[in-house]
């Protein structure tokens, strides 16, 4: 019986599967090729790690390998119930935390290897990490979609790592008691952003939404509702997206360079970020706070049916990552 090994987190309520062992080899692969090898010829390891029966959709896996460059600490590929990511803020949290339990790290500043560039993590200690991002940047500003069913919406088009569609949510509450509407519209953003051709540079899709609006808690900049990929909603602020966010608020001459903003998510968790400016574009650095919540062996029975997961369709079909500035 195949074993793989993982830790389990959370950052401010959205989970991260660190995997640490018991995938196939990748052979050091550059990760933009590792990533490939994953989905052509491994892609039932991720389905095994995050998708039902061990998973949800709401889990986000991270598969942890050596480093590509000298001075990094690792390597990290991440992966949810439909593909792979770009990068991911609340899981290179997770990730650090994560290995501040194993004993590996102690508080410091480490390099980590994405598919789309490195990132520089600041363990703080105790779970708390700050997270220096790739660079981020608006593409494209005040674009209108008509939504089927909604009319005519207003956003933006960012990369925080990911690509994202920011927008208002206007008269919508970003409550927990509103999830589904604000997932069904989400969902028919994403819709009319493939039907009218709007894409990240390069043709990329533009895979996460990001609904905003007023904070609930005086202090606090912003709130915001993500829906991933594979349509579960992001519990966290999304580190990626709040690095939108901030690259959409330092265009718009709207928040300072080294001000503080704070984030909040549709369950009321915060990250605090703030960017410094490279060229046109900005360097977002986010921070947060991660939990252990399971040490945990997972069990790959070949006279299971479902051992590689279950085959319940996802809600939306994952296209290529593209390759990132
Ligand atoms: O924190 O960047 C993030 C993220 C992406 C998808 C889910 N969380």
């Amino acid at each position: 019986m195949n074993k793989i090994h993982c830790l389990d987190s959370h950052t401010g309520g959205e989970p991260t599967r660190l995997v640490v062992g018991g995938f196939p080899d990748l052979g050091g692969l550059p990760l933009a090729d590792a990533v490939r090898c994953l989905r052509t010829q491994h892609d039932h390891y991720r389905r095994a790690v995050v998708c039902e029966p061990r998973g949800s959709d709401v889990l986000v896996g991270a598969l942890l390998l050596a480093p590509i460059h000298a001075q990094s600490l690792a390597s990290v590929i991440y992966f949810n119930n439909v593909g792979y990511l770009g990068m991911c803020g609340h899981g290179t949290i997770g990730l650090m935390a994560t290995l501040e339990h194993l004993g590996r790290v102690t508080p410091g500043s480490y390099a980590i290897d994405t598919p789309v560039g490195t990132v520089q993590a600041r363990l703080h200690g105790q779970g708390r990490v700050s997270v220096e991002n790739v660079r981020s940047y608006r593409h494209l500003a005040s674009v209108t979609l008509n939504v089927d069913g909604y009319g005519r919406v207003v956003g933006d088009v960012a990369w925080g790592g990911n690509w994202f569609f920011l927008l208002d949510a206007g008269s919508m509450p970003l409550t927990l008691a509103n999830v589904d509407a604000l997932t069904r519209f989400a969902q028919a953003v994403r819709q009319a952003l493939r039907a009218q051709g709007v894409t990240g540079r390069d043709g990329a899709e533009i895979d996460h939404i990001e609904l905003m609006g007023p904070a609930h808690v005086a202090g606090h900049d912003g709130r915001n509702f993500v829906l991933c990929p594979g349509g579960a909603f992001d519990r966290s602020p999304c580190g990626t997206g709040t690095s939108a966010k901030l690259a959409c608020l330092a265009a718009d001459g709207k928040l300072a360079k080294d001000a503080t903003w704070r984030q909040e998510s549709v369950i009321g968790s915060v990250f605090e970020a703030r960017f410094r400016p490279e060229g046109e574009q900005i360097i977002p650095t986010i921070t947060g706070q991660a939990f252990l919540s399971g040490e945990l062996t997972l069990l790959l029975d070949p006279a299971d049916p479902l051992c590689w997961g279950t085959n319940i369709e996802p809600r939306e079909t994952e296209h290529p990552l593209s390759d990132q500035p």
